[in-house]
């Protein structure tokens, strides 16, 4: 099965709780968590008056395919509580986001879902957590692991660790 890596993050509401139910959520629709990284206290990025966020990263097996994916982790973000019909903004304040970073290593540029995210390596509050759980990685389409691209990542905004214990079985 492949694995995929994604990234889940809060601001809104309990973060750390929603972080939580997410994982929760995943193992009910046939996701097999393979890894959680810590929970880190991350500075917004894009808009930035906004509350800090929870940010954290895993890695799951599953067997849907990237478009399928995409919809049971929307599903998991609405079973969350996000709301996106009171999203006035992109990039606005969220009970709960979860992206997909990389599906193995494909590479997918469709209108609605980008394989890997096209965002991520310009984003401490993704490679940090990321680096943690999977630093030999490469990433398909620059071609240089994670934890290459972190010590090149040009963004300075703050990532702290929240809780430096795995959620590990705690959800
Ligand atoms: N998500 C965004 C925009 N900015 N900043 C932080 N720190 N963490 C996020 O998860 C985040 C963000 C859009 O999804
Ligand atoms: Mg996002
Ligand atoms: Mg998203």
């Amino acid at each position: 099965m492949p694995f995929v890596y994604l990234s889940l993050g809060s601001n809104l509401g309990r973060k750390e709780s929603n972080l939580k139910k997410a994982l929760r959520e995943m193992k009910t629709r046939n996701f097999w968590i393979k890894q959680v990284s810590s929970v880190y206290k991350t500075e917004p990025v894009g808009k930035t008056d906004q509350a800090w966020f929870f940010n954290m990263c895993a890695i799951v097996d599953t067997r849907y395919p990237p478009d399928i994916l995409l919809n049971k982790l929307q599903e998991i973000e609405l079973a969350c509580g996000r709301d996106r019909s009171q999203e006035r903004e992109k990039w606005g304040p969220r009970t709960i986001d979860i992206d997909i970073l990389f599906f193995e290593d494909v590479i997918l540029d469709t209108p609605n879902l980008k394989i890997p995210h096209p965002l991520m390596h310009e984003r401490r509050f993704v490679l940090v957590p990321l680096n943690e759980i999977a630093p030999l990685f490469t990433h398909p389409v620059l071609k240089k692991t994670v934890h290459r691209l972190l010590m090149e990542c040009p963004d300075a905004s703050i990532v702290e660790p929240f809780s430096r214990m795995a959620l590990k079985k705690n959800y």
